[in-house]
């Protein structure tokens, strides 16, 4: 079942084509990290998300997935409506609706480069909407669960079929959560924890938080969950996601 899971993910991620995969960083990094009310499934909540993964941006998530009471209406309070994605940056007061402008501000605030060509282009929203197929509303509609005192940590980036297994269920949970991006930025990077295992292979993260990961946790993988709550620490999707049952589900 986890491994039709994992194909389904998979699945989405080509269907984004290859973004969200990689970094190319941040002129400058936020002071405080950036809010993002997102849904996982949602097409426009992913545009921006590869947004964060191509600028190495950490960001405190809180999901809203639809039938959600916990965060919908704090935003409805401050924009005036239920629409997803809604950003806001406690770094410069600003906050906003609209994928296309969330990931222009992104870009000239932090990237201290224009956002790429493209994003306001239909084929694009239309690719992202394409790898919301493939998992058949998950990370869409609220579950029942219990709220942690503090925000989660995840090891994450975009692109990754396993991660994404654990943010839906974050999302179904309204479980906020902190992203640090472990984007790819060098050719090392793309080849999977287990190959480098089998060959032996001498492997050392250049980006920030995959160098954090080797020195946390002795190796590299994603996702990675920290748990502040309770100390909890751990790899691999489908023990995550038994942890969050375990532990939040209702
Ligand atoms: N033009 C908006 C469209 C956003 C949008 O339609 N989001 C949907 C989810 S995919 C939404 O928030 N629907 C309202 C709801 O779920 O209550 C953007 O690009 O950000």
């Amino acid at each position: 079942m986890h491994s039709l899971d994992v194909a389904r993910s998979l699945a989405s991620t080509l269907a984004q084509q290859g973004r969200g995969i990689a970094t190319r960083g941040a002129a400058r990094q936020p002071a405080e990290p950036l809010e993002l009310y997102d849904m996982e499934g949602c097409p426009f909540c992913r545009l921006v998300r590869e947004a964060l993964t191509d600028l190495d941006l950490d960001v405190l998530t809180y999901p809203c997935p639809k039938g959600g009471d916990r965060y919908r209406p704090l935003v409805e309070k401050l924009g005036g409506k239920q629409l997803f994605p809604y950003l806001m940056d406690p770094n410069t007061g600003v906050a906003m609706y609209e994928s296309a402008d969330i990931i222009d501000y992104l870009y000239r605030e932090y990237g201290g480069r224009p956002a790429p060509g493209g994003w306001r282009l239909r084929a694009r929203t239309a690719a992202s909407l394409a790898a919301s197929v493939p998992r058949a509303g998950h990370g869409l509609r609220a579950r029942d669960a219990a709220v942690p005192e503090l925000p989660l940590i995840l090891y994450s980036f975009e692109g990754s079929p396993f991660a994404r297994l654990v943010r839906e269920r974050l999302c179904e949970m309204q479980i906020p959560y902190l992203v640090r991006q472990c984007g790819r930025d060098q050719w090392q990077d793309w080849v999977l924890p287990p190959v480098r295992n089998a060959l032996e292979m001498e492997y050392l993260p250049t980006q920030r938080h995959r160098q954090e990961l080797m020195a946390r946790a002795g190796r590299v993988a994603v996702p990675y969950l920290i748990d502040p709550n309770n100390g909890e620490e751990l790899f691999e999707s489908e023990r995550i996601l038994d942890y969050l049952d375990q532990h939040y589900g209702r």
